[in-house]
């Protein structure tokens, strides 16, 4: 017994030298394996106890178990400083450093076709127009017969209109919004219609098979020319300035009658002629006129009682003009570089 006893003694010396020098979890484990494990060395004394008295083994018993308890609480002392230990790298690896500068918000600028798009809308807005939207895929009646274009016009070519069917295309204008609008409402009308039109034009600085157009229309009693006059006069002035004067010329479209185009005064040079309206003072702003009886007509709308002005023009052109861009092409590369720049 005095052996076994002695057995003890080293077991528990010996596993409190291991247990103090472990470095990790894991060498942990092992120890508790090799002292407390079913194979391990105390369990061994225990199966050794065959050979002594019924008086000597609770002896050894109980020596047994309470050197077991001291390596057990060794153990788990060991344990907790590591797990302690474990943390205190885990919150010092974690730490975040709260003065340290942020990633720059890079932020976007509205496209300068929107820009045009929403200056104009606010004008109108403020002269008591609705915004009317309508489809760019769209039946060619909208587009161009209701509109006093009749199927034998040039506009209507294959070579001009992109055509879906026979009877369905992409819209050329948005006239067809504003005869869509005409059917469904009656007098007074007064909406501008924003929106991409389509033409079958090859790419170049100044042309593009996708566009951006707005286009104008008040119907009512009494609309007149002086009316058409006295508001796109009022817009120019808005649009580009107060000293801006407008001017206008005789033209032709099938949709209005009388038809005239406007020019505006150049607002770079204030008329007196410079590069932007190439020597002439003035540029070509938009084309407009009173409503075509015809078109009123076909719109369900009587042309004895109700007359109309109306009046369009291309965004990239004015977009070109107002910002001195030379290149149509540049507001449809999405090039972040020249984009940011407005
Ligand atoms: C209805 C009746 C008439 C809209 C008008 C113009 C003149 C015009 C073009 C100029 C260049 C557009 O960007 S562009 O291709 N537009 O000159 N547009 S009058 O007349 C209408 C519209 C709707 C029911």
């Amino acid at each position: 017994m005095d052996d076994m006893k002695e057995e003890i003694a080293n077991i528990k010396e010996q596993s409190v030298k291991e247990i103090s020098n472990a470095k990790n979890l894991k060498e942990l484990n092992d120890l508790r394996v090799k002292y407390l494990g079913k194979k391990g060395e105390l369990t061994a004394i225990l199966r050794g106890m065959g050979g002594l008295s019924p008086e000597e083994r609770p002896v050894v018993g109980s020596l047994v178990n309470s050197v077991r308890e001291e390596i057990e609480n060794l153990i788990q002392e060991k344990e907790k400083e590591f797990k302690n230990q474990e943390l205190l790298d885990r919150l010092k690896n974690e730490t975040i450093d709260v003065t340290e500068p942020s990633k720059k918000v890079v932020l976007g600028s509205l496209h300068p076709i929107t820009k045009i798009i929403e200056e104009v809308e606010e004008i109108f807005l403020g002269m008591g127009y609705k915004i009317a939207d309508g489809p760019e895929v769209e039946k060619a009646t909208y587009n161009f017969d209701k509109l006093n274009t009749p199927p034998d016009h040039p506009a209507r070519d294959i070579q001009d209109t992109f055509y879906i069917t026979d009877d369905i295309i992409l819209r050329s204008q948005t006239s067809s919004v504003q005869a869509r609008v005409m059917e469904n409402q009656k007098p007074p009308i007064k909406i501008i219609c924003p929106g991409a039109v389509y033409r079958s034009d090859s790419v170049d600085a100044t042309h593009s098979p996708v566009f951006h157009q707005i286009e104008g229309l008040v119907v009512d009693k009494h609309i007149s020319m002086a009316d058409l006059k006295g508001t796109l006069e009022m817009f120019a002035k808005k649009c580009l300035g107060e000293n801006t004067k407008i001017r206008f010329r005789p033209h032709h479209f099938p949709f209005t009658e009388p038809s005239a185009e406007a020019d505006v005064s150049c607002f770079v040079c204030g008329g007196k002629g410079c590069r932007v309206c190439k020597g002439e003072g003035w540029i070509e702003l938009l084309g407009c006129g009173e409503v075509h009886p015809n078109v009123l007509r076909n719109c369900g709308i009587d042309p004895d009682v109700y007359s109309g002005f109306a009046f369009g023009f291309g965004v990239e052109r004015i977009a070109m003009a107002k910002y001195g861009i030379e290149d149509m092409r540049l507001l449809f590369e999405n090039d972040i570089r020249f984009l940011k720049q407005f």
